[in-house]
């Protein structure tokens, strides 16, 4: 029978982009998980025979919706949803929703794949889903994000729920728009149930969920020197982001001793040699936050530091590299020059920040480099323990939060180690791909076809 030959990863490949004309970042995605699963499927036949690859890499349904709304001129404008929901074979479908002009089906179909190998990771019963629109909240008011969150969520209500899918938020959602998001979900439904995570703490959310996924990476890379007798204390980190992600990645990154030199947006980085301490980044919070501001009024208030107009932070010498803002902000070039300048670690806050030909070249030159299914899985991780809390009705102190997600992130660690160990170096790429795989495969296998 032709379903017990090997796989191929071409063959495989080549079937993929056939169906999915066109999504170039859900064939990058999946190409780097089937070139480390793809051999491990062919050790263990069962999984080859079920199928079990060509139905991950197929989502359960995908959800697509006009979402329209008044502007404050009164213009209509009109916008479109989206809500993937990949895999629910360990939990509910969980995963975030992204709030931005480049979100297409392709991208979401990325990410909702990544989030299916992340949540198994995470050791929690979590499923895989992500979604969101091409809305750009850039320079709108709040009653405009209002209007546009109330206009998304009434379609989207219709598809989610506390056990069937959890969103929560991603690049340009955050507090503000979950609040919309979540006071919009309650009033349709009638009903107060945790059915979206990153919530406020009056109302269900989770202490430690605003600052999980940064907190999170940091604590990864972490494990990883310590792994090798080696930690973040006196270390120079490039951090790129300033969003969410970034600025809790930065603050860990101060709190376990290491000297942040750099911090992005879309229009620049800055450079600060003197380095991005608390209060600095307490400025920069307060500036993309409540101010919503641009990261280059950074050197306005800092000036032993610059603002490189248009540039990425990688030409920067470092120890540490932390890629926390969008997909694909890293290059093969980019890689190098990192890699020439001495840096040996990298640990992804972003998801798949790092081209292909960029995860390449420091494989090859073994370095320290977890890819962000492994590294930023922190911020879903304590999505389901809001999940948990709002399902037993009560909240646990922030000590007990930051003990779990430590453990956690040391849980994952181990999980790479396991299944990515090569002589005496550590391929976390294999690693959290392979065992994020297993723990779906078998729950898939044990459903029979379905
Ligand atoms: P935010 O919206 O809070 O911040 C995004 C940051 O990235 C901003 O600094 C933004 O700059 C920058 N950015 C966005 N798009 C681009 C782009 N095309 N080019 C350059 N810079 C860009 O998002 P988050 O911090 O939540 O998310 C950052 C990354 O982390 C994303 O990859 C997300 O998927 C991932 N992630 C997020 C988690 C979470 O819990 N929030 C969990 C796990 C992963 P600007 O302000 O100019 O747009
Ligand atoms: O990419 C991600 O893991 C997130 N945006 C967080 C998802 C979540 O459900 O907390």
């Amino acid at each position: 029978m032709s379903e017990n030959k090997p796989l191929v990863l071409d063959e495989f490949m080549n079937g993929l982009v056939r169906r999915n004309p066109g999504e170039t970042e859900f064939h990058q995605a999946v190409h780097e998980v089937a070139e480390t699963v793809i051999p491990y499927i062919n050790e263990n036949p069962k999984y080859r025979t079920a199928q079990i690859l060509e139905r991950m890499t197929e989502p359960d349904r995908t959800i697509i919706f006009r979402v329209c709304w008044e502007d404050d001129e009164g213009h209509v404008r009109t916008n479109r949803g989206y809500r993937v929901q990949f895999n629910n074979a360990i939990g509910p479908y969980k995963g975030g929703l992204r709030f931005h002009p480049s979100v297409n089906l392709g991208v979401l179909k990325f990410l909702g794949f990544e989030q299916t190998f992340k949540n198994s990771l995470t050791t929690l019963p979590m499923g895989a889903g992500k979604g969101g629109a091409d809305f750009n909240p850039k320079g709108k008011s709040d009653r405009e994000v209002m209007r546009f969150c109330q206009a998304f969520m009434t379609e989207l209500s219709k598809h989610i729920g506390e056990v069937v899918d959890v969103p929560a938020g991603d690049i340009g959602v955050g507090a503000r728009e979950i609040s919309y998001m979540f006071g919009q979900y309650k009033r349709l439904k009638n009903e107060f149930t945790g059915a979206l995570t990153g919530k406020a703490l009056e109302f269900g959310g989770s202490l430690i969920r605003k600052e999980a996924t940064g907190y999170g990476n940091a604590y990864f890379m972490e494990e990883m020197l310590k792994n090798k007798g080696d930690s973040i204390s006196g270390k120079n980190c490039v951090v790129s982001g300033s969003g969410n992600v970034a600025q809790f990645c930065a603050e860990k990154i101060i709190h376990l001793g290491g000297k942040v030199l750099t911090m992005s947006d879309s229009s620049g980085f800055v450079h600060d040699p003197s380095g991005i301490d608390q209060d600095k980044l307490n400025y920069i919070i307060d500036l993309k936050t409540v101010k919503r501001g641009r990261i280059s009024e950074y050197a306005d208030k800092y000036p032993e530091s610059k603002f490189h107009e248009g540039k990425r932070p990688w030409s920067i010498s470092c120890d540490l590299a932390f890629p926390c803002a969008t997909q694909n902000e890293l290059n093969e070039d980019e890689a190098k020059l990192l890699l020439v300048n001495g840096c040996k670690g990298v640990s992804e806050g972003a998801n798949m920040p790092t081209e292909e030909a960029g995860v390449k070249a420091f494989l090859e030159a073994g370095i320290l480099y977890a890819p962000g299914k492994a590294s930023n899985a922190g911020g879903v991780a304590v999505s389901g323990l809001e999940m948990t809390q709002n399902s037993i009705r009560l909240s646990w102190s922030r000590e007990e939060l930051e003990e779990r997600l430590k453990g956690i992130m040391r849980d994952i660690h181990n999980q790479c180690l396991k299944y990515g160990k090569e002589g005496d170096k550590v391929n976390y790429v294999k690693g959290a791909n392979v065992a994020g795989f297993v723990k779906v495969a078998e729950a898939m296998l044990a459903y029979g076809v379905i």
